[in-house]
């Protein structure tokens, strides 16, 4: 059953509180979950609260745009909570934001696009149910538009995937003789561990185990595991050794060690890598290497955000950050674009380098 109703009628400051709410969900970071916005108005239009989500494992938007609202004991059930995705229905990290909703006493929801994500969907259907009145579809494309690569991936049933390449500005990840620390800057290297600690999980080749023997922990500037670790994940057939630094390493911090973990995959297909990591509840993969695995993944059309720390410098030989994607003419090239979505834009500065955020540009 669909709440999308094309004829739905909304009012002025509603139009301009979705516009706020849209913009509000861009400060937040992409990856497991949407980016999402909230705006609370008054039954007079007035704005009394905006809220946004800043990822995975942080407040919904609802709920952060609620907080802001605490102490002020006022009768909400003429106000709207104006938000750019149905409101969850369920606990997952968070939520249930129907429950918050209901509990603040606000009488009116109007949201722009449906939640496709099973375990999160039908808030629109309870809260109706309880007596709410809910309207939706208010620039809904806008609200797509968001997060298009997310809705993909929901759809298509497999975690949200980032790949992560750190290279020079000719596209090597290591030289002639395999040497490849450092060739990003400090800021770079640091602004990989917040991913890291960010995703639910990290996948590299037996190749990139044997040539760099990784940990692939997340950590900060004093070199301490963050508290929230990615699952390690090893693809391919070779064997991973008993004392490869990704199994574990000794003196490791154990509750780091806890929910991180390790597993190899036997295989070679980035489908069947999804498929298993969907079963074991991972929402964002990132990938971090080799030039084969990138490669793979890209080729398979199963990149759905793509990092590029980009450093000044050359080496005009070496490892490419890509293997073979199996294009042989200009026209069949891979087509990407800028990802101007985000408060953060495309492109930052990391020290000297520059890091480069893409997604794959709409057909
Ligand atoms: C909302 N408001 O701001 C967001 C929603 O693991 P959790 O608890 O964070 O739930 C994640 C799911 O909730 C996500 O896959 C998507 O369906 C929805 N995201 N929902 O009501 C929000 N970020
Ligand atoms: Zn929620």
């Amino acid at each position: 059953m669909s709440f999308q109703d094309a004829d739905e009628h909304f009012s002025d400051a509603e139009v301009v509180g979705m516009e706020t709410a849209i913009s509000a969900a861009r400060q937040g970071v992409r990856g497991a979950n949407p980016l999402v916005g909230a705006v609370i108005i008054d039954a007079d239009g007035t704005v009394l609260a905006i809220g946004h989500h800043l990822g995975a494992g942080t407040p919904h938007a609802e709920a952060d745009a609620i907080a802001s609202l605490r102490g002020t004991r006022r009768d909400l059930s003429a106000a709207t909570i104006i938000v750019t995705l149905e409101p969850c229905n369920h606990r997952g990290r968070m939520g249930p934001c129907t429950q918050a909703i209901l509990d603040a006493g606000i009488g009116n929801v109007v949201f722009a696009v449906a939640d496709p994500h099973v375990p999160a969907a039908g808030g629109a259907q309870r809260l109706r149910r309880e007596g709410i009145n809910v309207r939706s579809g208010l620039l809904a494309q806008e609200a797509r538009e968001l997060n298009k690569q997310w809705f993909v991936a929901v759809a298509q049933g497999r975690p949200f995937v980032t790949a992560r390449l750190a290279q020079t500005v000719d596209g090597r990840i290591a030289a002639e003789d395999g040497t490849s620390q450092w060739i990003t800057s400090v800021q770079s290297r640091r602004d990989s561990h917040t991913l890291r600690a960010r995703v639910d999980a990290i996948v590299v080749g037996t190749g990139t185990v044997l040539a760099d023997n990784p940990r692939l922990t997340a950590r900060d500037d004093a070199g301490m595991e963050t508290a929230k670790q990615p699952l390690r994940v090893v693809m391919g057939m070779r064997v991973t050794a008993a004392d490869a630094a990704v199994r574990g390493a000794a003196g490791s911090d154990a509750s780091a060690e806890a929910n991180g973990g390790f597993v190899q995959l036997h295989t070679h297909d980035p489908a069947v890598v999804l498929a298993e990591l969907q079963a074991r509840g991972i929402g964002h993969l990132m990938i971090e290497g080799g030039s084969r695995i990138n490669a793979a993944f890209l080729a398979a059309g199963l990149v759905d955000e793509l990092i590029v720390y980009l450093a000044p410098t050359l080496l005009g030989s070496g490892i490419p950050a890509l293997k073979n994607l199996g294009i042989t003419t200009l026209a069949d090239a891979q087509q990407w674009e800028w990802d101007t979505t985000t408060a953060a834009g495309p492109v930052e500065r990391m020290g000297q380098d520059l890091k480069l955020t893409l997604m794959p540009a709409t057909t």
